[in-house]
């Protein structure tokens, strides 16, 4: 005879299930950022572009907020060295575009958080790029 208690426990663990599943399909973790270009020589360094895609489907992502960008030079031991950066209109979907100052060649880190329609929970992305003399 199976206890009322071990019922219940069943019946819970069969509501919990699909939810335990469900986040793997549909989770932020699905969503990378990708560069367009990973490097640019120093005088086209004032413009980067940015590709966001659900990973599972290789689909691009049109309909994202960017609501913090940071550009810097962390990955050359200058964290504080900042350069401007202001999103800018992007003809194609999925693209996001910045307007930027790179005026010194080596590594630079764009950092990018972003909120994608329907899911829950913030994409990140830290995304390298070098400006080539
Ligand atoms: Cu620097």
């Amino acid at each position: 005879m199976i206890s009322a208690l071990r019922l219940a426990a069943l019946a819970a663990f069969s509501t919990v299930l699909p939810t335990l599943i469900a986040p793997a399909i549909a989770d932020v973790r699905d969503y990378e950022f990708q560069l367009v270009h990973d490097q640019l020589s120093q005088n086209e360094a004032t413009e980067v572009g940015v590709r966001l895609v659900k990973k599972s489907t290789g689909a691009p992502v049109a309909d994202a907020v960017i609501f913090a960008s940071r550009m810097d030079m962390a990955p050359d031991g200058m964290p504080t060295m900042q350069a401007s950066l202001a999103a800018v209109p992007s003809a194609q979907a999925g693209v996001y575009r910045f307007s930027t100052r790179l005026e010194m060649e080596g590594a630079w880190q764009l950092s990018l958080a972003a909120k994608v329609q329907g899911e829950e929970g913030t994409v990140v992305g830290k995304l390298i790029l070098k400006v080539l003399p």
